[in-house]
């Protein structure tokens, strides 16, 4: 073969090759940015995309044909000396292919459509729980049911912030709200999208075949931090699932105990809540561990030990004296040796 045809055909090879890899890498980007939304791993979610794969194929094979007979033409009668283009007008075998055809295929789509739409909206038959989402400028906030199993010891339902626990294998009805604007709840791997608008109720459903981990992300642009409103949702096999409520509802119950309210909402009203995240409150943050069972570690930060009042006091006052470099700002002249007093009584009952 000549020189010249092999090195090109080298260079298209290598070409070829580096576009499958940078697609293959183009993939996994998408797979590690977020849920693949064709990935369905609940029944709504299995209706959804089974009807975007009927969508999608018809589409594909309209292109193919749409798409080649243009080609075709385009060849087949392309201008060429010697050849005079035939003239007529109208052909009622074509005329009526390409009226009949679309008809009949929109009308399909349409009536599947239909059909599983019922079955998308319908939120309430057979749904095994209500939760409450109330949506914000950048977070979702989780209320579950008045139920004994939800109960706080002041009476008020659990609540959770960024993360929803479900049981799988259940239907579960979530009932919208915004505080603000607009968002959109979005859960790919469990059901659809729905609009969380503000002075509105809206309602979807979802639902886990099995336990696991499903990510979800806000779908309606809402603001600056739109992109890292993000909401995590856990499905425990239904019989874990009372145990997770239990251990939910201790955690709350500990943080709202009346012997230790100043502290915490002292600690929620400072700065703490910005770095650390105790479950059953709204503390959220994520730049230091995270703070829920803290009187039961061994430690704080590694350096003082054991976990009583007085290290956690000298921690709290000055945790750079005793770990240089550290994060975590002093306290001492922020905030008043009683108010360090009265968060650390708190931090002890978290158990
Ligand atoms: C700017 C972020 C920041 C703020 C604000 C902050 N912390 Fe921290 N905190 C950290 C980091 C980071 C660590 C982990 C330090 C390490 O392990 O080196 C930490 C560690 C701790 C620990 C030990 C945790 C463990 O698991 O060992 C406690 C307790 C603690 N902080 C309490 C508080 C309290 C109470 C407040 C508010 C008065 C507060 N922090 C404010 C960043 C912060
Ligand atoms: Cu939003």
């Amino acid at each position: 073969m000549d020189r010249m045809v092999l090195f090109v055909m080298r260079g298209h090879r290598a070409k070829t090759s580096a576009a499958i890899g940078a697609c293959r890498n183009l993939a996994l980007v998408f797979v590690a940015m977020g849920p693949w939304p064709l990935d369905p791993r609940g029944p709504e979610a299995q209706e959804i995309v089974g009807l975007y794969w009927i969508m999608f194929v018809a589409a594909m094979i309209v292109l193919a044909i749409v798409a080649g007979a243009i080609i075709y033409a385009g060849i087949r009668f392309r201008d060429r000396p010697g050849h005079v283009a035939q003239q007529f007008h109208g052909h009622n075998m074509l005329e009526l292919t390409w009226t009949v055809i679309p008809t009949v295929m929109v009308i399909s789509f349409s009536v599947l459509s239909w059909n599983r739409l019922n079955f998308i909206n319908d939120v309430d038959t057979n749904a095994a729980m209500t939760i409450r989402v109330q949506a914000q400028q950048w977070s979702w906030a989780f209320t579950y049911p008045d139920q004994p199993m939800f109960k706080l010891s002041d009476g008020t339902a659990l609540q959770a912030g960024g993360q929803l626990d479900i049981p799988a294998g259940q239907k579960i009805k979530i009932e919208l709200t915004s505080k603000d604007v607009i968002h959109s709840f979005w859960v790919p791997n469990l059901g659809g999208k729905k609009d969380a608008v503000p002075g509105h109720t809206t309602s979807l459903w979802i639902q886990a075949n099995e336990p696991g981990t499903f990510r979800g992300q806000c779908y309606e642009f809402c603001g600056d931090g739109h992109a890292d409103m993000l909401l995590t949702v856990v499905a425990h096999a239904q019989n874990d699932y009372a145990t997770w409520a239990k251990s939910a509802i201790d955690d709350a119950n500990r943080a709202i105990d009346p012997r230790t309210k100043v502290g915490r909402d002292t600690f929620l009203a400072s700065a703490c809540v910005g770095c650390h995240t105790v479950k059953g409150t709204s503390a959220a943050g994520k730049v230091g561990p995270e703070l829920t069972h803290i009187a039961s570690k061994p430690n704080i930060a590694g350096v003082l030990s054991p976990v009583n009042q007085e290290n956690l006091t000298k921690w709290v006052s000055d945790a750079p004296s005793i770990k240089p470099g550290v994060v975590m700002p002093r306290f001492k002249g922020t905030l008043s040796d009683q108010q360090i007093n009265d968060i650390v009584q708190w931090l002890l009952t978290l158990k």
